[in-house]
């Protein structure tokens, strides 16, 4: 049997990731695929336990580095093997909202982690294993920050400073750069049916 697709969209806070999911996954399923939409942290019960810590600010304790990065690692363990895995080989198309590449752009890029440290883990929690498609939405911080916050409420992430996402965007872009066999960036900044044209043609380039 052919195997899914696996396609993970990337980006800022607020950049417009769940809105393209929708756009693409309507996409695929008018070409007769099936399709499976998941997020990361989260997509199965373990790791959407695992989001609520990440995600929830709290003022008995504050997460530290090396901790918010293996509860990155363990939900997505959790994710990959026990739903992505299963759903790819049956033949099912996979778009997830992030995956490794946050990792690269929030833990390694915002925080500073050690990166030659996220490699090793990486490759004891995937291996090889890595999207066919991941596209980036590239929007000013600023931009983003602006469109969550009119949502309410913001989470552990949301109340990073400017300069933080600044670093996240900065990583995305240069890792872009040297990975364009399977990372494409569309501009995340024209009006939302201008941003799913570019978005689609990544995925017809595709032939999916
Ligand atoms: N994280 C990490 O640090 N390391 C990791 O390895 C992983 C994650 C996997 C997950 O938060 C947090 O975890 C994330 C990184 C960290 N935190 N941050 N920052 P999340 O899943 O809750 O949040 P998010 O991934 O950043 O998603 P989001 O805020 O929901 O944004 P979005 O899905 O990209 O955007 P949207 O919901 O489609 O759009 C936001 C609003 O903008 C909405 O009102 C839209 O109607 C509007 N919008 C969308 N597109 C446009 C355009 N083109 N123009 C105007 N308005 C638009």
């Amino acid at each position: 049997m052919k195997k899914g697709l696996f396609i993970t969209l990337e980006g800022t806070e607020g950049s417009g990731k769940s809105t393209q999911i929708a756009v693409i996954k309507a996409h695929m399923e008018a070409k007769g695929h099936k399709v499976v939409c998941l997020r990361e942290p989260g997509g199965t019960p373990i790791a959407e336990e695992i989001r609520t810590l990440l995600k929830t600010p709290r003022k008995d304790d504050n997460m530290c580095d090396k901790t918010e990065l293996l509860l990155m690692y363990a939900a997505r363990a959790q994710l990959v093997e026990t739903v992505i895995k299963p759903l790819l080989a049956q033949g099912t198309d996979v778009i997830c909202d992030r995956h490794d590449l946050s990792t690269v752009a929030y833990q390694g890029g915002g925080r500073g982690m050690n990166m030659d440290d996220i490699n090793a883990i990486r490759k004891v929690v995937l291996g090889d294993f890595r999207p066919d498609l991941t596209i980036v939405i590239d929007v000013d911080p600023k931009i983003g920050m602006q469109r969550a916050r009119n949502r309410g409420e913001l989470d552990r992430f949301e109340l990073s400073q400017i300069d933080f996402f600044e670093r996240v965007r900065n990583t995305y872009l240069e890792y872009a750069k040297h990975h364009p066999e399977f990372v494409k960036v569309v501009d995340g900044q024209k009006e939302i049916l201008a941003v799913s044209k570019d978005v689609i043609s990544c995925l017809d380039n595709l032939n999916a």
